[in-house]
């Protein structure tokens, strides 16, 4: 029986993402800001079936949602997210309340001393450390509220000080409670090629990665350069406030990721079932979300073949990928409603064939199956979106991740070779003190050049043997 989901939102990034985020879980179920139910006659989303089932082709047969796997309801029959919402600073948590009332006030933390954490991980994690019990006490109470607690989901950047700092001690004191649930993480990687972003961000972001390399199950990995040149270029969402278009962006993928759950049918109606698709290995767990836009010339094989298109992927690098697993979701192709955002009269014959062709154009690493899974995904389209922008999301797990970590590797290096800003992450200035924290450092890096390495290796035809 699929499990709840709890969310925890930390840092900047995690609470803003996290509003979106929200706000498009209760569009999708036709709830209001506040927790209400919009009326029956009113309500967006008609459940319908649709196609017949393939071996390949989830299909969405049911009439009933699971609306309860993300939301506990109040006495007054008011939803209110499993979600818990942490912050050093206050400004971000109380514009979410304030818009999105829904939120439970007793499941916000935020900082007695209210001034974030400076974009330094030790700063969050040292807080995390201080604050510890408090901050269980509230994962606790949210865990007893569920019947079948399945997953753990992180919202965060890697590189400022909470959602790097606080967010790593977090997967470690879960591993250490909670240690069978699954726990995946949403995961905002900084940008490369604007300077203004802050000089730490290399260190923050390897120490984080050391704890998802350790603790996650599974890391969507987005990016803020790829975010930006997708939102910019493609869908004109320019005059939106700072972050909105690309927490949007973030927020459809992770809800996609779980539409299956929330609307469940017959497969992947677990995020257990999801990421045993997606997750061949431990060591290969760090996936890419890509976009389809939506247009009215496009058919369902269209849209399959466009989520292969590399311009659409929100963690781009240069270098060609070889795929290890895909998982399509077509989104509002469940509801079997044009108005509602679906696509009219699914055709079962253009999935398989745009199945077939994406199995024998893209590049598979030998071992594998070469599927392509297609979801025909319920829902609306983005919250707060033009109508129909979107038709598809690509989840991958594929090689692109070792040139994006290599990035971020060399970046590091730059700043490790000086030993530069360490003095932010030491308690003195002692040679010895020194020497203790980029000995830490360091082997947080070399975690990261496994993951680098494993990518690498998995593309020969014996990985899987002993002797690998
Ligand atoms: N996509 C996206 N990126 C964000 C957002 N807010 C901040 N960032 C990026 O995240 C990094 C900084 O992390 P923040 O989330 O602001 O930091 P924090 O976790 O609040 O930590 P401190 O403020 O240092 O305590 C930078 O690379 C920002 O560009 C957001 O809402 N969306
Ligand atoms: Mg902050």
């Amino acid at each position: 029986m699929p499990g709840e989901v709890i969310s925890l939102q930390t840092g900047q990034c995690g609470n803003q993402v996290g509003l979106e985020y929200w706000n498009q879980l209760a569009a999708d179920h036709g709830i209001l800001p506040d927790g209400t139910v919009v009326p029956d006659t009113e309500r967006p989303l008609q459940y319908e079936s649709s196609v017949g089932s393939t071996d390949q082709i989830a299909n969405s047969g049911s009439l009933s949602t699971a609306t309860d796997l993300f939301f506990t309801q109040s006495e007054t029959s008011r939803y209110i997210p499993r979600s818990i919402l942490i912050d050093l600073e206050p400004s971000v948590i109380s514009k979410s309340m304030s818009k999105m009332p829904m939120f439970n006030p007793r499941n916000v933390h935020l900082s007695h001393q209210g001034n974030g954490a400076a974009n330094n991980w030790q700063s969050g994690y040292s807080y995390g450390l201080q604050y510890q019990d408090e901050l269980m006490d509230l994962i606790d109470r949210e865990c007893d509220k569920c019947d079948n607690l399945s997953t753990f989901q992180l919202f965060h950047s890697v590189a400022g000080g909470t959602g790097s700092g606080v967010g790593s001690l977090l997967l470690e004191l879960l591993n250490d409670r909670y240690g069978k649930k699954l726990m995946t993480t949403f995961s905002v990687f900084p940008s490369n090629e604007k300077t203004s972003d802050v000089v730490v961000q290399p260190y923050n972001t390897v120490l984080t990665l050391k704890r998802l390399i350790e603790y996650s199950n599974g890391t969507f990995v987005f990016d803020n350069d790829s975010l930006n040149s997708i939102e910019n270029t493609l869908y004109g969402m320019k005059d939106a406030s700072a972050f909105e278009g690309t927490n949007k962006l973030i927020s459809f993928v992770a809800a996609s990721v779980s539409n299956s759950l929330r609307f469940p049918s017959y497969m992947y109606s677990s995020y257990e079932s999801v990421l045993s698709t997606l997750v061949p290995t431990p060591d290969l767990k760090f996936l890419t979300a890509s976009l389809a836009p939506r247009s009215s010339s496009m058919n369902e094989h269209d849209i399959i073949l466009e989520l292969m298109n590399d311009k659409y992927k929100m963690n781009r690098v240069e270098e060609p990928a070889k795929y290890i697993s895909v998982l399509d979701f077509l989104v509002g192709a469940g509801n079997n409603n044009i108005r509602n955002g679906g696509f009219n009269n699914i055709s079962s014959n253009e999935i398989k064939k745009g199945i077939l062709k994406s199995q024998s154009r893209l590049d598979f690493v030998p071992w594998t199956s070469k599927s392509v899974h297609v979801v025909l995904g319920k829902g609306r389209d983005i919250a707060g979106g033009s109508p129909s922008k979107f038709a598809g999301v690509q989840i991958s797990n594929n090689t692109s991740i070792a040139g994006v970590f290599t990035k971020i590797v060399k970046q590091y290096d730059l700043l490790a070779k000086r030993e530069a800003y360490i003095n932010y992450y030491t308690s003195d200035n002692s040679t010895d003190e020194r020497a203790r924290v980029m000995d830490l450092f360091n082997e947080c890096k070399e975690s990261v050049v496994g993951v680098i390495d494993e990518y690498k290796a998995c593309q020969q035809g014996n990985y899987l043997d002993d002797d690998m």
